[in-house]
């Protein structure tokens, strides 16, 4: 349908504007050292909201504009690299794997923190006491199944409160927030929390990925302001 193709390629320019404005945004943030948006008054920012960010109550989305849909029938999450036993677990297998329950903070880059999420899902913990990685791994890759790939090191993805997460407050993760299974890691800003994981792999050699060569900060600690490069 002609109308239908018109649409699909506007939507389609208009994400390319998103990126190439998040790119910019990258660009000139590097060059200045002033503070983001004064913290909403009133909450506890000393101890618990990184500076330059400000609360927010609603979950915004944000990824690259691309929703991978799929059948839980057809989903895996493989995992492989420089580990024992690399695995590709299906659905029920990786629902199989030790459940728990993590509470945490969200920390965008973009300055909207979110707090009080109840995640439920895998600890990379226990995760990674399954595959069990080589001493030479460093870093663990990320990829996504709309084509996202991100990169931190394995001792911040092997921290107590990181997890793959299926659901947030007693509900399935809505499917533009990354379900069927999102990476959680409270410790970094959210762009390192992959949507719709599809692999994870441990590596020797860290590896940028999207956002990471497109200017923003390769460790990304929220409480370091490591926003862009
Ligand atoms: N697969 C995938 N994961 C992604 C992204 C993406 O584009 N694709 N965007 C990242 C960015 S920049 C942010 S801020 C968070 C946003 O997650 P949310 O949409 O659930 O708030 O997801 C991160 N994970
Ligand atoms: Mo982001």
């Amino acid at each position: 349908m002609a109308g239908g193709e018109t649409k699909v390629t506007l939507i389609g320019r208009i994400k390319q504007k998103l990126i190439a404005a998040k790119e910019k945004t990258a660009r000139e943030r590097r060059l200045q050292s002033a503070p983001m948006d004064a913290p909403v008054p009133g909450y506890n920012t000393r101890n618990r909201l990184p500076p330059g960010q400000r609360l927010v109550e609603k979950w915004p989305v944000l990824d690259l504009g691309v929703t991978p849909r799929l059948e839980r029938a057809d989903w895996r999450l493989t995992v492989d690299g420089l580990v024992e036993a690399p695995a590709a677990w299906s659905w029920d297998e990786v629902m199989a794997l030790p459940q728990s329950d993590v509470r945490a903070d969200i920390h965008c880059v973009t300055t909207w923190s979110l707090y009080d999420s109840l995640w439920r899902g895998i600890r990379t913990r226990d995760l990674i006491a399954l595959v069990r990685p080589r001493p030479e791994a460093r870093f663990v890759i990320l990829r996504a199944y709309d084509g996202y790939t991100t990169n931190l090191p394995l001792a911040r993805f092997a921290e107590d409160d990181a997890l793959l997460a299926h659901s947030r407050n007693g509900a399935e993760i809505p499917l533009e927030h990354g379900a069927p299974l999102r990476v959680v890691v409270p410790s970094l800003y959210f762009w390192k929390s992959a949507k719709w994981v599809r692999r994870i792999t441990f590596a020797a050699e860290d590896a940028p990925g999207y956002w990471e060569v497109r200017g923003y900060h390769n460790d990304a600690d929220p409480w370091k302001e490591e926003r862009y490069a």
